[in-house]
């Protein structure tokens, strides 16, 4: 931290071409300077997403209040119940993210930010890769970007992305359980396929595991459609590839980016927690807003002001 009052001077050093920074000089916790605050801000709204080294100190109360400083945090999810209150445990034991997604889709209010600290990782193999869903729309073809501007996407919770994990020996008796919990309620909700960032007003494209279909088109069509945006949006030159240490912290902006967490570390056990900070509902290149389909979301955040 700096000793010049008011300044904070994080050290940021950039991981990709076009996506992923490592910040140094930031220990997480209640109380940070404001001016710190402010600049790990504008380095998460640059690089996407942020990884922080040597956070061994930190607990889930450290987490919960570094979260805080960033926007109101979340409950743990919309249907999981997590530790009662801010953190989800991911944990593979009950799942794996193995699908590229945006955290939440499936609800109107489709979190901020989300930081997620490692707590227990196999010897080998369980890696995360984060993707620039900013960069994906401005490399689109003219034509491309008028007819994403175009689409509005049905995104729900139906189906978990733990769902497609293979089974090795037959039903994983905690995974079914998991995946009663993940669908016990239902939401749906319409978002359009282009959303301007609130804080930098850069479009994006708004896609993922839990988009299911695109309003007016058939199922075929659809398929097609969202394979050719996520090919775009997952080139491996758009996306930044991580390899935890204990001790990190990664921190993404999840109005502009997808994830994967790369399953291949076996039957090792991996658990990181996540905690949400709450965002605002998704506004199109035409001004027209996200629609909630089905489920009610207040229990999960009040719907964030743009910019907060
Ligand atoms: O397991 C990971 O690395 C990421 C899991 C995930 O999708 C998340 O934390 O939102
Ligand atoms: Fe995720």
């Amino acid at each position: 931290m700096s000793k010049f009052p008011g300044t904070a001077a994080l050290e940021v050093t950039q991981v990709g071409g076009n996506i992923g920074a490592v910040v140094a000089g930031l220990r997480i916790g209640a109380d940070l300077p404001p001016a710190a605050v402010a600049e790990f801000r504008a380095a998460l709204l640059k690089h996407r997403v942020v990884f922080l080294r040597d956070q061994d100190h930190a607990t889930d109360a450290d987490q919960y209040d570094f979260a805080a400083q960033l926007g109101e945090v979340t409950t743990p999810h919309p249907t999981v119940r997590g530790d009662g209150r801010a953190v989800l445990p991911i944990d593979s034991e009950r799942g794996k993210a193995n699908s590229w997604h945006t955290d939440v889709t499936f609800v109107d209010r489709v979190p901020a930010i989300s930081v997620l600290r490692a707590v227990n990782l196999p010897p080998y193999g369980g890696t995360t890769v984060w993707a620039n869903t900013v960069n994906a729309y401005a490399t689109l073809h003219p034509g491309l970007q008028a007819l994403a501007a175009e689409l509005r996407v049905l995104h729900s919770n139906a189906f978990d992305y733990a769902i497609e994990r293979p089974t090795i020996g037959g039903v994983d008796v905690k995974e079914e359980a998991y995946r009663a919990e993940f669908r016990h309620t239902s939401f749906v909700t319409e978002h359009p396929l282009v959303r301007v960032h609130p804080e930098t007003g850069e479009p994006s494209l708004l896609l993922g595991h839990f988009a299911q279909s695109i309003r007016g088109l058939s199922s075929s069509d659809f398929k097609d459609l969202y394979a050719l945006f996520q090919r775009h949006i997952t080139k491996l030159e758009n996306t930044v590839r991580w390899t935890w240490r204990p001790g990190d912290v990664a921190i993404w902006d999840n109005r502009s980016t997808q994830h994967y967490a790369v399953a291949d570390y076996d039957d090792h056990a991996r658990l990181l927690h996540r905690i949400t900070v709450a965002g605002d509902v998704p506004v199109g290149l035409n001004g027209e807003t996200s629609t909630v389909i089905e489920g009610d979301a207040s229990t999960y955040s009040s719907v964030a002001t743009p910019a907060a």
